[in-house]
């Protein structure tokens, strides 16, 4: 399971200070925080309040850049930001995210193709969410056509079936989880899959209990990355052991410590 850190954040109030004082010791920290916590990738967002997203994005990559060697998730609705950071990224990234829309499409798969990057694809378009499966996989199944048309390759294609907080979208979880299995079945190779984990949990009591049971689940129904806190441990140790009674991983004793220290 491919963990994605998700703490490189402007929604964070340090992250969102350390951009505008440019000041790069709280990027610096968490980089190598979540590097040793064992994340696979860090997920880099310049934060909903960013005035200026193109040249914050910029600047967070390459200061991220300073401290850590894994790939970069360059998570912005705005294109032009991933594209400055794209630019700048020293390794393939993966562009965070595109709906099931045109133009987005074309301008997001075009710029992933170019620079060899994957894609989250969101199960998504003009309307908004749908709740049914069926009509998130019809929108995965627009994704993945469109992915290839434009030469992104299908394995480089990660589609988010979007999780929704459980307090105002408990109903979805079934299908959120139903939408999982079904990718897998869309095509050959199938896409991946990755989720937003601590959506689950916003604005509930015992988030991380939460954050970690339906990790869990998750993985069960296919699941193969994750925009999640990698710092959390036992999140971390919770997603290792899934991946030994999945029979993801050959078990030996230190099967936690394998894992922080494996690419996936
Ligand atoms: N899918 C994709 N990308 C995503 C998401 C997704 N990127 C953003 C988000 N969702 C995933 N990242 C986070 C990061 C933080 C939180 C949730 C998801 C979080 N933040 C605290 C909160 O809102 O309570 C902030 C607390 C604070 O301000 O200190 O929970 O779904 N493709």
């Amino acid at each position: 399971m491919i963990i994605i850190g998700e703490r490189i954040n402007g929604m964070f109030r340090d992250i969102a200070q350390a951009i505008k004082d440019r000041d790069p010791s709280a990027v610096h920290e968490w980089a190598r925080k979540q590097e040793e916590a064992g994340a696979h990738y860090l997920d880099i967002n310049v934060g909903p309040g960013s005035t200026e997203p193109v040249e914050a994005m910029k600047w967070l990559v390459e200061n991220t850049q300073e401290v850590t060697d894994l790939p970069l998730c360059l998570d912005s609705t705005k294109y032009d930001a991933i594209e400055a950071g794209l630019q700048v990224c020293k390794k393939p990234a993966m562009i965070n995210s595109v709906p099931a829309e045109m133009p987005k499409m074309e301008r997001v798969f075009s710029m992933a193709a170019e620079h060899d990057a994957e894609v989250i694809g969101l199960a998504m378009n003009e309307e908004g969410i749908p709740k049914d499966s069926e009509s998130r996989i019809a929108l995965a199944m627009e994704l993945v056509a469109t992915a290839d048309a434009f030469g992104v390759p299908t394995d480089s294609l990660y589609i988010d079936p979007l999780v929704l907080p459980c307090n105002v979208g408990q109903d979805h979880g079934p299908e959120v989880f139903e939408t999982l299995r079904q990718v897998k079945m869309l095509s050959d190779p199938p896409p991946k899959t990755t989720v937003g984990l601590s959506n689950i949990s916003q604005g509930v009591k015992n988030r991380e209990l939460i954050n970690r049971v339906f990790a869990v689940m998750a993985m069960a129904n296919g699941l193969d990355s994750a925009i999640a806190d990698a710092c959390d441990d036992e999140l971390m140790e919770s997603v290792a052991t899934a991946r030994i009674i999945l029979n993801m991983d050959i078990y030996c004793d230190s099967f936690v410590d394998v894992f922080r220290k494996s690419n996936r």
